[in-house]
């Protein structure tokens, strides 16, 4: 039953009586209210990784930590499951851009957009196309006006659109990854969602 629930796809907010139940196990976890860096990781099994990939999980970590403080209290966290379990297409594009977007100017530049796939390459292993292909073929497609930067329209119009660079993106942080770990805790009997990876 769990799993259906996790595919549904649109914006709904998570209901109030879910949020509940979440709220739950997540004091449980997180006693203080907060889940540091090294909880992140250690939920969804990122543990012991080099430097470069544990950069990437950093940056992960700074754009679900919305007001900066350095953790993620219950609301960043239910924002964050609210984006894997039910955000559209759209959405997720917003969060990559954002993910991005390291210096925070509003656009990605051709250092950023290496640098990001150079770390996500240290995460995930080699990958086809390289960082360097890859931002080739992005600025290729998706920089219309040709000035070096991307803009936040231009990368959704532009990613959106070609099925090929949405799932290379997608492979930048995997939210079905996230939305196993989720889902298997969403089963009562698993003995909360913490405990299943
Ligand atoms: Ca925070
Ligand atoms: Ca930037
Ligand atoms: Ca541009």
């Amino acid at each position: 039953m769990g799993n259906s629930e996790c595919l549904a796809d649109g914006l709904t907010a998570v209901p109030a009586k879910e949020t509940h139940v979440w709220y739950r196990k997540f004091m449980t976890e997180y006693p203080s209210g907060l889940q540091t860096l090294h909880e992140f990781k250690t939920l969804l099994g990122l543990q012991g990784l080099n430097q470069k990939a544990n950069q990437h999980v950093d940056q992960v970590y700074n754009t679900f930590d919305m007001n900066k403080d350095g953790f993620i209290d219950f609301l960043e966290f239910i924002a964050a499951v609210n984006l894997v379990v039910r955000g559209k297409v759209e959405q997720k594009l917003k969060w990559y851009f954002k993910l991005y977007d390291a210096d925070g100017n509003g656009s990605i530049d051709k250092k950023e957009l290496l640098n990001i796939f150079m770390n996500v390459q240290a995460l995930n292993g080699q990958q086809t196309p390289s960082p360097e292909e890859f931002t080739d073929l992005v600025f290729h497609k998706v920089d219309i006006n040709h000035d070096g930067e991307l803009t936040l329209e231009e990368f959704i119009s532009g990613i959106e659109k070609d099925q090929n660079l949405l799932e290379i993106v997608s492979k930048s942080f995997d939210f079905s990854n996230v939305l196993k770990v989720i889902c298997s805790g969403k089963q009562p009997d698993t003995g909360g969602f913490l405990q299943t990876i």
